[in-house]
């Protein structure tokens, strides 16, 4: 059977900083330095691991035009030991790393391919015979805005032909629009995968033939959460399959808290960290954004009270594999209302508890949830008082929210 297995990684913004943190301990700081770093080296020894015959790097492999120094030697070791393990590396640039950018050129080893401002093929063949050809091309300046799809085509004769193009979805609003493309453009292509770059977020645009943004190797900030990394894919004649593989060395994360049985800091203080305990996870680091809901109205300076939680939360943290740094907290009072005050004051609320009271037909409203095969097994028997806290809670929610408005 012809069969070639490999890694698609994209994104890996070496020696990118990480944002929006602050006052970090001098060692965790250096943890969070590394962590692009960390990446790259999982995926290469995941690469030599599952002896795969070669890895794409589908652009962004440096975070800055001046692809640093530092970054790039990094970079080159990572190769070099790839190369003794007679493992190729095709590389296009991406919009961060493009090619007019103002960088001191290090020279890699043979076994990087760089595909240059056009798009260009080139061919691999596996110690069995089995062939590829492999379409790309670097980023000449920073804003590509061309449909460079219109310059791939099929050429040479090939077991396998795979696509590599740092671009953008048409559609998508978030990113900036370079190298624009359709799916029915790669689709109409008849190449078996499509190995694609530049949008952070993993995505599968299509599984028949496969076409991934694998997204970054390490998320960089808030808006990057969960956990990135690398697909390792093997193809045959038959069938392609895809696995994922985590590559982060620092996850970010946000967990939301409800604090209305808090009645004192000292409730609060251990209740968030119970939650981080419950949260740890081995080998790898958190970066924890608290979301505290239904905070109990005693509680009188805000700020004050959320800097000095953060600090004693921060205070007994250590750098370990598991480690978990909240660096930031945020804070929601609960909305505090006596129903009969409620309503005296407007026929609005008096009517809202008039139609609650009324309310005869709560288990019918439920049905649906205590039928669903797997969320029943989670639920209480319906009993009256289930009932009557059920009703409770749902009066709590709408007037907190219609209070808050
Ligand atoms: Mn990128």
């Amino acid at each position: 059977m012809k069969e070639i297995k490999f890694i698609h990684t994209a994104d890996l913004h070496l020696d990118s900083p990480l944002l929006g943190l602050k006052y970090l301990p001098i060692d965790i700081f250096k943890r969070l330095q590394e962590s692009t770093f960390h990446a790259l080296r999982k995926i290469i020894d995941t690469a030599i691991d599952q002896k795969v015959d070669f890895i794409i790097i589908a652009g962004d492999i440096f975070d800055g035009e001046d692809r640093s120094i530092r970054a790039q030697v990094r970079f080159k070791k990572e190769m070099e030991r790839l190369e003794k393990h007679n493992i190729s590396v095709f590389v296009i640039h991406g919009n961060h790393d493009h090619l007019s950018g103002n960088w001191t050129k290090i020279e890699m080893p043979e076994n990087v391919f760089v595909f240059g401002e056009n798009v260009e093929v080139k061919g691999f063949s596996t110690s069995h015979g089995v062939t590829a050809s492999i379409y790309g091309f670097s980023y000449p300046v920073r804003h590509v805005y061309e449909r460079k799809i219109d310059s791939y085509h099929k050429e040479m004769d090939a077991d396998f032909h795979i696509g590599i193009l740092h671009g953008n979805l048409e559609g998508g609003t978030d990113h900036g629009n370079y190298a624009p493309f359709q799916l029915k453009d790669l689709m109409d292509k008849g190449f078996d995968y499509w190995a694609l770059g530049h949008i952070h977020k993993r995505t599968i645009l299509s599984e028949q033939p496969p076409i991934i943004y694998p997204g970054n190797t390490q998320g960089r900030h808030k808006k990057e959460s969960g956990p990135k990394g690398c697909y390792i894919v093997t193809l045959n004649e038959y069938q392609s399959d895809l696995t994922f593989i985590e590559t982060s060395d620092v996850i970010w994360t946000t967990e939301n808290i409800d604090a209305r049985d808090c009645k004192t800091f000292d409730d609060l203080y251990r209740l968030c960290l119970q939650t981080m305990d419950g949260l740890r996870k081995e080998g790898v680091g958190q970066l924890l954004n608290f979301s505290i809901v239904n905070l109990n109205n005693e509680f009188l300076n805000l700020q004050y009270l959320k800097d000095e939680l953060l600090d004693a939360l921060q205070e007994e943290e250590k750098v370990e594999d598991n480690l978990i740094w909240p660096y930031n907290i945020e804070l929601e009072e609960a909305v505090g209302w006596k129903r009969n005050e409620l309503a005296s004051e407007s026929d609005f609320y008096e009517e809202i508890f008039r139609v609650m009271d009324g309310l005869q037909n709560i288990d019918e409203m439920v049905a649906s949830l205590y039928e669903h095969p797997v969320g029943r097994k989670f639920l209480q028997p319906l009993t009256t008082e289930v009932v009557a806290s059920v009703k409770k809670e749902a009066e709590k929610i709408l007037i907190q929210g219609l209070l808050k408005k």
